[in-house]
């Protein structure tokens, strides 16, 4: 059984939508994984149920909808690499043998063509799904979301010597581990095909644009640690590896005291996200405004379907969720949070006042 750990509503400022096809994208994402036998039948079962296409249809609500529906085949697809493999599967165990089939995968993204694991129907899914992101993007987008799934890959291979060791990371390790093992960086990709357009390497590859796209993986990820707490510390498997998790043990606190930790953190990261972003836009093109939207409806569309899916609800033995969200931070200090890999974020725009003066960071860092 899962937890009873009550979670309170939490600071959301950002639009709810959903892209107004959700429903035919979900059913669509259920055809495609029969089609592709994605995952066991068991596993393949629970998935079509999560409504994946109602959390991609939320992450582009003014998206175009192929683009939409192939978000939603390839998060299924995700889960089942990271649920079917890693967490619940042998190789999660193994890393050396996971990485090894991670590489043939990667090598199956990287060259559709390559006669390799001919009766992996993860890797006939994924021939797929890059034959998509050929049609509906740049080869420079396809060569982003290759190396996105590299470092998603090499994160879950991080993941699984912790599971078979046994041992939980620090704050630091794990904070840098779940900017990559969210697989939220490989949604980036997506997000600029969804709208047509190509960001131009020095406005995604600058300091600032790139701390705003992780600290959307950051209140993601923690969001997530936050609403999967219940299915996570419920589950069959005894390691589990949880924002929450990481702070009870570093801190020798309760699970309600690593809840509201987690909230404080996420509310100041979300902070500094909202500032980060306006700082941008002033003189951002239309296509980094685009982006930046996206990022928000990301967010915000996590939020929607973690409180909503049964993949997280789970009805059988029902998670405490709120049913709204919080306008306010509990925690709104702009100060950062004491965690080396990111508090740097908090550096781009001191003391959260927006000034054009001599604190602008090199634009190559
Ligand atoms: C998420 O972490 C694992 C990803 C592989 C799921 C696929 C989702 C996305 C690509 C979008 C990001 C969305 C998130 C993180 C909700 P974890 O903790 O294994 O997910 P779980 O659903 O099992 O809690
Ligand atoms: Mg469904
Ligand atoms: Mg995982
Ligand atoms: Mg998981
Ligand atoms: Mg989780
Ligand atoms: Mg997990």
């Amino acid at each position: 059984m899962g937890t009873d750990l009550a979670v309170p509503p939490i600071y959301s400022p950002f639009r709810e939508a959903i892209h107004p096809q959700y429903q035919d994208i979900d059913q669509q994402t259920a055809l495609w994984a029969e089609k592709f036998r994605i995952g066991s039948d068991e596993l393949r079962g629970r998935l079509v149920r999560h409504d994946i296409g109602g959390f991609s249809a939320r992450i582009l609500p003014e998206g175009r909808e192929e683009v939409v529906s192939l978000l939603s085949d390839f998060v299924l697809w995700l889960f089942g690499v990271d649920d079917g493999h890693c967490e619940e599967g042998e190789l999660g165990r193994k890393p050396g043998e996971l990485s090894g089939y991670l590489s043939r995968l990667l090598r199956v993204a990287q060259n559709p063509e390559a006669p390799m694991l001919l009766d992996d129907p993860l890797a006939d899914g994924l021939r797929d799904l890059r034959r998509r992101v050929d049609r509906y993007g740049t080869a420079g987008q396809a060569a982003r979301w290759v190396d996105a799934l590299r470092e998603y890959f090499f994160s879950v291979v991080w993941e699984a010597s912790h599971r078979t060791a046994g041992t939980v990371p620090d704050l630091d390790d794990y904070t840098l581990m779940r900017l990559y093992d969210g697989a939220t960086s490989v949604v980036l990709p997506l997000l600029e095909m969804g709208h047509g357009y190509e960001l131009q390497p020095h406005e995604r590859d600058n300091t600032r644009v790139r701390a705003a796209a992780e600290l959307a993986s950051f209140i993601i990820t923690w969001d997530n640690d936050i609403f999967s707490y219940h299915k996570e510390a419920g589950g069959k498997d005894e390691f589990w590896l949880n924002a929450l998790r990481v702070l009870e043990r570093e801190r020798g606190i309760t699970p309600e005291a690593a809840l509201d930790l987690a909230i404080s953190q996420r509310d100041r990261a979300t902070s500094l996200f909202l500032r980060l972003c306006e700082r941008l836009r002033a003189d951002a093109s239309p296509q980094l405004r685009q982006y930046l939207d996206s990022l928000a409806s990301f967010i915000r569309g996590a939020q929607d379907w973690g409180i909503t899916s049964v993949r997280y609800t789970t009805p059988h033995d029902p998670a405490r969720f709120p049913d709204a969200f919080r306008q306010t931070p509990v925690d709104a200090s702009p100060e950062p949070l004491g965690i080396s890999v990111v508090d740097w974020w908090w550096d781009l725009i001191p003391d959260g006042v927006r000034t054009a003066d001599a604190e602008e960071p090199h634009s190559g860092r």
